[in-house]
């Protein structure tokens, strides 16, 4: 009489239907690359790498792949029976960490080029970045409410508060020195990033962390800020790119 959380059918259906959408968006995004000249595909070809990588991801989960059964506590039963035992498995998705450690350094490119950082800068953003992910990954293979579990959790969110940051000052800087149009723009897409990356920790507190949601809820909630945060996000910065000169990327 363990305790088993993992996916039912919600849930894996969700994951075949985020693994259709991000194949379409990525055909979506390549027919628009052809319609531009080579020299102002950059977007395009970053963007597309986004949303195919997060198809193979998709694929990964929905087919069985990229997710480990965690044994999370061990608790004595109370029940009379002396030296009895009840552990709690639940499936971890450790093929989010692959894919984000992947994509979200992407998306951080797209918005630094975007904004006209340097190419030091961007780094800096993606080393904090890929900390906050991977460090991130440590958390969710913690056992329930340990000091080591939350403390990973801990160190991710400040990294990520450095990509923020990082991206808020010195991003903001540049795209100001580059206009009007394009400030707009970047401080519209950039508080669009902000919230939907900030529902990230918090998903993964209520489901990962303290298992207070299942995995369907864990995996529909992933999902819907999946495709917003790269298939929408994706869309939006190719057709305002195309009207907005401001935003070329001389390499
Ligand atoms: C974790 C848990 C530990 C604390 C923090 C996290 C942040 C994750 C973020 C993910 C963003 C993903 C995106 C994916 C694809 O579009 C690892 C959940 C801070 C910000 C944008």
């Amino acid at each position: 009489h363990d305790i088993y959380e993992v996916a039912g059918d919600a849930g894996k259906k969700t994951l075949w239907v985020v693994f259709v959408l991000m194949l379409i968006a990525s055909a979506g995004f390549t027919l628009m690359s052809w319609k531009v000249p080579v020299s102002k595909r950059l977007y395009h070809v970053i963007t597309t790498i986004i949303t195919l990588t997060a198809a193979l991801s998709y694929f990964a989960m929905a087919t069985g792949h990229g997710v480990s059964l965690q044994k999370i506590v061990i608790r004595e039963q109370h029940d009379h029976v002396p030296d009895t035992y009840e552990t709690t498995y639940r499936e971890v998705y450790f093929a989010r960490y692959i894919d984000w450690s992947i994509t979200t350094p992407l998306l951080l490119l797209d918005l630094g080029l975007l904004a006209g950082m340097s190419g030091a800068h961007i780094i800096m953003a993606i080393v904090a970045d890929l900390t906050m992910v991977l460090t991130g990954m440590f958390a969710a293979f913690g056992s329930e409410d340990t000091a080591q579990k939350w403390g990973w959790y801990t160190i991710s969110c400040i990294s990520f508060i450095f990509v923020i940051w990082h991206l808020a000052i010195n991003g903001g800087a540049n795209a100001r020195a580059k206009g009007e149009k394009l400030r707009t723009f970047f401080v519209a897409i950039g508080a669009y990033t902000l919230i939907l990356w900030t529902a990230y920790p918090i998903v993964w507190g209520f489901a990962d962390g303290s298992r207070k949601v299942g995995v369907d809820a864990e995996i529909i909630a992933y999902a819907i800020l999946d495709v917003l945060a790269k298939a929408v996000f994706g869309a939006w910065l190719l057709v305002t790119h195309a009207n907005l000169r401001e935003s070329d990327v001389e390499l």
